[in-house]
């Protein structure tokens, strides 16, 4: 009887764990594949500087910003030698220009905006503005937003427009771990404005950009194609409190606290929002994108996450129920293959673009770095 009690308890304490860690990710779901899934990988654009991101506009061109503070233009598939525009960066450590989104109403609203590192007296802010698209080049338009915490590190950087044609922007916390709980700071931060850049009227907090806070350093944005529901990638700590590892994959909601620096991993404890994905393994993620394409179409809905120090992209397949999501398998793609990767996008001919980051100080540049690849429909 004692024995069967036992046997039970254990049978129930297995079962818990299951169930409790289901969204730590187990070793047995989270494989390499050294050459993806039935796709070629093709070099579409090199000789880039600290690519940071890419993207395409309705016509066929691509933007692609580099750190320094340069956008580039490629035509045809060709990188055009004058840059888009060049931008008055300070580009100190992480910072420089960062992210870029391309009005949801392009090219009717004919406007491109960049986010980047500034310098303001001594200190070091980040802001997004706004360029109107002149064909060759873009002519700078007005500051959308400013006066974002800036620094060294853990600028996040990322900015896409939403399905609900809204601005959302990634901040980082500069390594100043309060901001992030800090309702007064930028620092830390999910936020969301419009393409004007004001305040939307359905904002969680009152007269604030905010629209979710307790991060780190979030680096990714991307909605899910069948539902629009937003998820965040972002890097855990790198010795803060003695503790390392723990990237993140978030599903953000509206008001939502993520935690840090009150919570490390999951926790299960009110009122902080506990991860979808954690790597209790340092996996850096940065940019990300659902694909929703049909050239690839066995990788639809699946979401692609570049990833920095573990050199890879990360295929995560999700199962989204009733209940949430659930993962169901992560395969890291051409592990150490390519190098550091900073972002992964959809293009509009719907094959998946992704942009090294061997020359930002600490990769291995290979000649020609950096470089923008393509996974294209394997060739047989
Ligand atoms: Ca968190």
């Amino acid at each position: 009887m004692r024995k069967k009690i036992f046997e039970l308890s254990l049978f129930i304490f297995v079962l818990s764990l299951i169930f409790i860690s289901g969204n730590t990710i187990a070793d047995s779901i989270d494989i390499s594949v050294a050459d993806g899934d039935r796709v070629g990988v093709e070099v579409w654009i090199g000789g880039l500087e600290i690519p940071w991101s890419l993207k395409f506009l309705p016509d066929g061109r691509a933007l692609v910003s580099e750190r320094p503070g340069r956008i580039r233009l490629i035509k045809n598939g060709i990188l055009q030698k004058n840059p888009y525009a060049e931008i008055d960066v300070a580009h100190v450590g992480e910072g420089g220009l960062l992210g870029l989104a391309v009005h949801t109403e392009f090219p009717i609203k004919p406007y491109i905006y960049a986010m980047h590192t500034y310098k303001k007296g001594n200190s070091l802010l980040n802001r997004v503005i706004r360029l109107k698209d002149m064909g060759d080049r873009g002519k700078f338009d007005k500051v959308i937003i400013d006066n974002i915490p800036g620094g060294r590190f853990h600028n996040g950087g990322r900015i896409e427009f939403g399905p609900d044609g809204m601005l959302y922007i990634t901040t980082g916390e500069i390594f100043d771990s309060n901001l992030a709980q800090d309702l007064k700071s930028l620092g830390g931060k999910i936020l969301r404005v419009t393409p004007e850049g004001e305040i939307p009227q359905d904002n969680p907090f009152k007269d604030s950009p905010i629209y979710s806070y307790g991060h780190r350093n979030p680096q990714g944005l991307a909605w899910y194609p069948e539902t629009g529901e937003l998820f965040s990638s972002e890097h855990g700590p790198s010795g803060e409190f003695l503790r390392f590892g723990n990237d993140e994959i978030n599903l953000i909601k509206k008001g939502g606290n993520y935690g840090w620096p009150e919570v490390i991993g999951i926790k299960k404890k009110t009122p902080y929002v506990d991860p979808l994905i954690l790597w209790e393994k340092t996996t850096p993620p940065s940019g990300m994108t659902f694909y929703s394409a049909n050239k690839l179409s066995h990788l639809k809905n699946d979401l692609f996450v570049a990833t920095l120090r573990s050199e890879c992209i990360v295929r995560i397949k999700l199962l989204k129920s009733s209940n949430g999501f659930k993962v169901l398998r992560m395969e890291r793609w051409f592990e150490n293959k390519y190098g550091r990767i900073r972002d992964v996008v959809q293009g509009t001919d719907g094959l998946i673009y992704f942009l090294t980051n061997n020359r930002d100080g600490r990769g291995k540049p290979r000649d020609g770095d950096d470089r923008i690849y393509r996974i294209i429909p394997l060739t047989k």
